[in-house]
């Protein structure tokens, strides 16, 4: 496993200068999910892909801008999903975004995620590393340090609500209302990587992407998205849902599937299982 986080803190150092010196233009082309490509993201999943290519650990890979699982090493033991560049449309506007990680056994599935890593890049570039526990590292001349364990309080201030309202359904918009009513502040930049890191870092909340009238099934990406987040939530203290149930008992039955998703601290998750259980 190490050799894999040491791969990914190699990634992040090379995906900050493109970040810092790339073009943030668009690409010719649209990945499986029918985005458009940015030229940032073609670029970054490169940079990753030919890094993990060298790790003998390795068995698969698969990232979000590509159609299919790649093959490395038959002898390897991991199978890493990841979004190589998530929120990359932030770049030009100078926003954080980030890279996410799931690393899974066996299978590309929730029930087999071993670890996660997930890198921001905002004013410091930072690595949380999920595996028993939560662990942040930040970028310091050059190396990656250990600065602090991540834990979510049992409730928090925050709320980040996904997707446009006016395809909520009004049972959802309702929840949202109700959480803000009650004294939450609004915190969305539209990046999942920094939007979850806020959460994390100041003590909990809720970040939702709920199942809307335009995408019944959310936006966000199973595994290379949701279940890597999910996993962080979970051993920082907190839940991580898809509405009715843990994500992490979602089945995958493609790798670019999507899901509802609730992240956040017990309080702010037990309130969405609530409302949610009368509204199947
Ligand atoms: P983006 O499409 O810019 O890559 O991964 C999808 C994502 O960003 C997340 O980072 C972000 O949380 C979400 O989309 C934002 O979607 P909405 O604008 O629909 O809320």
């Amino acid at each position: 496993m190490q050799e894999i986080i040491n791969a990914i803190e190699e990634s992040a150092i090379k995906i900050k200068h493109l970040i810092e010196t790339g073009d943030t233009g668009k690409s010719e082309s649209e990945n499986s999910t029918g985005d458009t490509q940015l030229k940032l993201d073609i670029q970054s999943d490169e940079i990753i892909e030919a890094i993990f290519k060298k790790i003998p650990s390795i068995k698969s890979i698969v990232s979000e801008e590509q159609d299919e699982i790649k093959n490395i090493n038959p002898n390897g033991k991991y199978l890493i999903a990841y979004d190589p560049l998530d929120g990359s449309s932030l770049v030009d506007v100078n926003l954080s975004v980030g890279s996410i990680f799931g690393i899974y056994e066996n299978e590309f599935n929730a029930k087999n995620i071993v670890a996660s890593v997930y890198v921001v890049f905002g004013p410091r570039v930072e690595m949380v590393v999920t595996t028993d526990d939560v662990k942040m590292y930040r970028l310091l001349d050059g190396k990656f340090k250990f600065i602090q364990n991540i834990n979510l309080n049992e409730k928090g201030k925050l709320n980040a609500p996904g997707s446009t309202q006016n395809c909520w359904a009004p049972f959802h918009k309702q929840l949202i209302d109700d959480i803000f009513a009650d004294g939450y502040r609004l915190r969305y930049s539209g990046g999942m990587v920094p939007d979850l890191h806020q959460i994390l870092l100041k003590g909990g909340g809720l970040f939702s992407y709920p199942g809307t009238s335009d995408r019944p099934k959310g936006k966000l990406r199973q595994l290379f998205e949701v279940f890597p987040f999910a996993l962080a939530y979970e051993k920082a203290g907190g839940d991580a849902i898809d509405g009715y149930k843990r994500v992490l008992e979602v089945e995958t039955s493609h790798i670019h599937d999507t899901t509802p998703c609730f992240f956040g601290s017990k309080v702010e998750i037990s309130r969405v299982l609530e409302v949610y259980k009368n509204n199947v």
